[in-house]
């Protein structure tokens, strides 16, 4: 038989309708600390939500073998002179590369070894990023719309947030003078 699929992408902005779509928003208060500065609660309200993630995943989730699709909703705002980002991570499985491209919106995918050598790439509508293993990632929403990033990844890549939590990316996407720079 000759079937649909049952699940959609709306590749114009990176949404997913159909079954076994799983999707968790982050709010501010959640990440407060991976913030250099304390959210200053007069600017900013810690129940903002700072960015949802949806993917597809086949309930093989953890399995070898499977892979996950979705899309990272990153929304504009800022905490003192650091833009909305992803609390970011290495893989669990430390070897897992994974796949982020651009649909809308514009900012920036900060990479960081092993070794804490880091790199920024610019991401925008129709910029692919290859995130190699060993390889801690995080989004930055340097704009002032939404940030939408597609990813594909291994089920059985896993997160691992500790490191980062404790050791942190070794720079830092700031708005300095109303500009966007890597310090
Ligand atoms: C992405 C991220 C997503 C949210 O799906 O999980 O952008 O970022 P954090 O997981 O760092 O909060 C991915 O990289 N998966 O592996
Ligand atoms: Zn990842």
């Amino acid at each position: 038989m000759i079937r649909n699929s049952n699940v959609k992408v709306d590749f114009t902005n990176g949404s997913l309708q159909g079954e076994q779509i799983v999707r968790k928003e982050t709010r501010l208060k959640e990440i407060q600390n991976i913030f250099e500065k304390r959210v200053d609660e007069s600017q900013v309200d810690p129940e903002t939500i700072v960015y949802e993630v949806e993917y597809y995943s086949r309930g093989e989730n953890h399995q070898p073998g499977g892979l996950l699709f979705g899309r990272s909703i990153l929304h504009p705002g800022k905490v003192n002179d650091e833009y909305f980002m992803t609390k970011g991570h290495f893989h669990q499985q430390r070897e897992q590369s994974e796949f982020y491209w651009g649909i809308q919106g514009k900012g920036i995918l900060l990479l960081m070894d092993e070794d804490k050598n880091t790199s920024a790439e610019i991401v925008e509508p129709g910029s692919l990023h290859y995130i190699p293993g060993y390889t801690a990632h995080r989004l930055i929403n340097t704009s002032d719309e939404v940030l939408i990033v597609g990813a594909c990844w291994s089920a059985d890549a896993g997160h691992d947030y500790d490191t980062i939590l404790t050791e942190g990316f070794s720079k830092r996407v700031k708005n300095i003078d109303g500009r966007i720079q890597l310090v």
